[in-house]
């Protein structure tokens, strides 16, 4: 007897019906698999990754997945999907063949291959659904072991749901913390770093992850033996396990074909991991793959011919099969029934998204076409207009590629003739259609996002004292911490000490060890942490103690993070604050200012480069308003810097993109952000002496950027333009110029030469020398701006070298 989601017991016609059921799901995931990489091959999708072979252990997982529940996996998880109810046969099409309308494919409306299995999290205005009356799945990424950080942050959002108090108004993403994440992985993915990383963290943290591996002894075409010790990855994580005296995991092994003790294992897992909080390692072994990897090669050439008769025996469903019948729970007619049910569906479905895949595009060329004949027919390149619509005529299952070829192609020859007007508005009536269903929702489109925030100035007392800069940063944690109780904060040394500069000193007293915690030294599951509790909304700060170790989170944070509202079109957020600090301090790993690097590799978060604490705070105070990620690097180099004591702590708001003119002049523009721009208001303050009076811009936000374009404004005054910061040559200050000069049309107003001064292309220096020969110092960015003056107006200003 088994039992279902509601603990009844069920009676044997019930079971009967159930099983038969689950095989009819197998059945139809696996027509999927076969007809998919059909589809493929002939021509009708681009590329192809099924589950095929794992499809029996993903009905015993979903059987025990509940509603609130997480799943974080990989590509091999359509039956689970398919079982839960989050994709059907046209869904699955869909995606393969990129449908970019999300009605259609709601995975990630044709952003991603398919295999990548999604739901929707939010409603179609960026609003949370009610999580806890769905089956959820965070949705997936390539890159192999990239689902397990975010695995950990989904689980430990049910331990901090259960023991934090005042989120007991958050019925819309738990119910007592009682939700499993559950990981799925390949065997040869738990080769990667990021899986023993977050495997540590899940069983130091003790929260619900049930981990399963879909073991088949490959990773495409490498063997176990060049992947794991011992070949097992459950011999080689035994020392897991826990015991009387310890924490730990609990620790399976099952076969991947034994379909009841599949069930039994997946309920016991579940039974630990919601009622404990104890994570679960769920060896899954001897699947298959009956097709090989993906479209892009075949087994064959890396499988003996015992393996691969040992796979045609062994796979799932035939196992699954034999059971069935010898369990006398059906005969052969009624199986045979039921897969020829699965092969009719499936074809049906896969007619039906081809149809609704080609039929907008279809509608496309025959407008163009349609348009086209008449302007032929009249231009004196008719000949060469109609060639172009034959063509486009003879193609019948057309890409809106091809269309827009077709019509760009044919603009040209209309180069002297007044048809042209309407064939370059039908154009950009098309693109303008067209080209969002590629490139929207790279951020949160919601009414709370960035754009949504007040400009709130800090108030300060007439006699407002001066204290060190950490103590108002502290204090306004202090005070987020108070009005939100959704609000974490995470990191190495961020618990006991209060953060390496004490800007957290004495808040783990004050709001207990789960919201300002200290964590282990693993950079990329730190951000994982964020990133899964962010999911299931609470509000996750994760600190990253030095900027120069963003490094080994910058793969976590670019693959997910930042893609997250795209490749899922907007239907999943995670508003994850990022603390870090940088900038000049001391030598090759605490100096660090890559931000070149985080701007090029971090688009879909917010970059902010606060001057100093005050601002900070503000940008803290306006993140939580909005749910949008973001990361902000506050200066290493400011904590000990007096700062006037604000009185509206938690309050005053820094708006999000904005620039601030921190001092008026009318000779040159300096552009700088963070630790820089103390020197530049040093450097500009002596040239005051030689007459030269430069305005200072502080860039504040890097992405977004000066939304209103008030750099530009400043040079149309001005006419110079030099920027300033600690990055390498070429690094942010080009990005930087690029934005003034391309977006802003800057270059309209100059008169020199538009300039950057940076940092040398090494990592800087130890010592105070090693930092004023490595960063621009003081006399760098005066003379600098002496020589473009010099430059404009030798007579005035002679040369100084
Ligand atoms: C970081 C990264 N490296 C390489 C790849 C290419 N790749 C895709 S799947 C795969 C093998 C994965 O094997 P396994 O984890 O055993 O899963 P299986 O496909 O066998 O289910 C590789 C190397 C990738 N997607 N990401
Ligand atoms: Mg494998």
């Amino acid at each position: 007897m088994m039992q279902s989601e509601d603990k009844t017991v069920l009676t044997f016609d019930d079971f009967k019906t159930e099983v038969l059921n689950d095989y009819k799901i197998a059945r139809i995931s696996r027509e999927c698999s076969l007809l998919g990489r059909r589809e493929v091959l002939t021509g009708k999708a681009k590329f192809g990754i099924f589950g095929d072979g794992k499809e029996v252990p993903q009905l015993a997982l979903a059987k025990a997945f509940k509603n609130g529940d997480f799943r974080s996996g990989y590509y091999r998880d359509q039956t689970f999907m398919m079982a839960i109810g989050a994709l059907t046969i046209e869904q699955f099409f869909a995606g393969l063949y990129g449908h970019t309308d999300i009605h259609f494919d709601p995975m990630s409306a044709g952003r991603q291959m398919g295999g990548h299995f999604a739901t929707h999290s939010l409603d179609e205005n960026g609003n949370w659904n009610n999580l806890m009356k769905q089956k959820n799945s965070s949705s997936d990424i390539s890159p192999t072991a990239g689902q397990m950080p975010r695995l950990l942050g989904l689980a430990q959002a049910s331990k901090i749901y259960r023991n934090v108090k005042g989120l007991e108004n958050h019925t819309n993403f738990t119910e007592n913390g009682n939700e499993i994440a559950w990981g799925t992985i390949g065997n040869a993915s738990t080769s990667e770093g990021l899986f023993f990383e977050t495997i540590n963290a899940a069983g130091v943290l003790q929260v619900p992850m049930v981990m399963s591996v879909w073991d088949d002894e490959y990773g495409i075409s490498v063997h176990a033996k060049h992947q794991t010790t011992k070949e097992s990855i459950s011999e080689i994580l035994k020392g897991f396990q826990r015991d009387e005296n310890h924490n730990g995991y609990e620790i399976f092994t099952v076969n991947g074909w034994d379909f009841p003790e599949l069930i039994a294992t997946y309920q016991k897992a579940a039974e630990i991991a919601r009622q404990h909080h104890v994570p679960v390692l769920i060896h899954v072994k001897e699947l298959t793959q009956p097709q090989g990897h993906s479209t892009s090669g075949s087994h064959e050439r890396y499988k003996d011919s015992d393996r691969l008769a040992w796979e045609t025996e062994f796979d799932c469903i035939e196992q699954m099969k034999k059971w069935m019948l010898e369990t006398n729970l059906v005969n052969e007619e009624q199986l045979n029934e039921i897969e020829n049910e699965a092969k009719k569906v499936v074809l049906d479905g896969k007619k039906l998204a081809w149809n609704n895949y080609l039929s907008p595009i279809k509608q496309n060329q025959s407008e163009l076409i349609d348009l086209l004949q008449p302007i032929a027919a009249a231009s004196e390149n008719k000949i060469f207009i109609e060639k172009i619509i034959a063509d486009l005529q003879a193609i019948k299952e057309p890409l809106n590629k091809d269309i827009l070829t077709a019509a760009r192609k044919t603009l040209r020859l209309l180069i002297n003739e007044d048809s042209k007007v309407v064939l370059s508005q039908w154009i950009s009536a098309k693109i303008n259609e067209i080209q969002p269903k590629f490139s929207s929702n790279l951020t949160s489109q919601s009414t709370t996002n960035c754009e949504s925030i007040e400009d709130i100035k800090p108030i300060y007392a007439t006699d407002a004292e001066l204290i060190d800069a950490r103590v108002l940063l502290r204090d306004n944690f202090d005070k987020l911490f108070e009005k939100y109780p959704e609000v974490l904060i995470f990191g190495e040394d961020a618990g006991a000490i209060g953060d390496v500069n004490q800007g957290l000193e004495g808040l783990q007293e004050k709001y207990g060890e789960l919201r300002v915690a200290d964590v282990g030294i693993r950079e990329a599951s730190i951000i994982g942490q964020g990133i899964g509790m962010a999911m299931r909304g609470l509000r996750p700060i994760a600190e990253i103690q030095y900027l120069d170790y963003l490094l080994y989170a910058i793969q976590i944070l670019s693959d997910d993070l930042a893609t997250l509202q795209y490749r899922t079109a907007g239907r999943q957020k995670a508003p994850l604050i990022i603390r870090s600090r940088g900038h000049r301090l001391e030598g090759v790993w605490h100096s660090g200012s890559p931000l070149g690097m985080i701007i090029n590799s971090l688009r879909g978060i917010n970059v902010l480069v606060p001057r100093n604490m005050t601002k900070a705070a503000g940008f803290y105070n306006s993140l939580l308003k909005t749910d949008e990620p973001a990361l902000i690097i506050e200066c290493l180099n400011g904590y000990r810097l007096k700062e006037k004591a604000p009185t509206n702590l938690g309050e005053f708001q820094t708006p999000i993109g904005y620039t601030e003119t921190i001092k008026e002049g009318a000779d040159i523009t300096l552009v700088s952000y963070g630790s820089t721009l103390r020197l530049v208001e040093q450097a500009a303050n002596e040239l005051m002496a030689v007459g030269i009076d430069a305005e200072i811009i502080d860039v504040q936000s890097l992405l977004p950027f000066d939304k209103n374009h008030d750099i530009a404004k400043s040079i149309q005054k001005t006419n110079r333009l030099l920027i300033i910061d600690e990055d390498l040559p070429g690094g942010a200050s080009a990005y930087i110029l690029q934005q003034i000069i391309e977006v802003q049309n800057g270059y309209k107003h100059l008169d020199s030469a538009p300039q950057t001064l940076t940092a040398q292309p090494h990592r800087p220096a130890y010592g105070t020398d090693g930092d004023y020969f490595s960063k621009p110092s003081t006399e760098d960015i005066y003379e600098k701006i002496y020589a473009i003056m010099h430059e404009a107006n030798p007579l005035k200003y002679k040369n100084l070298y």
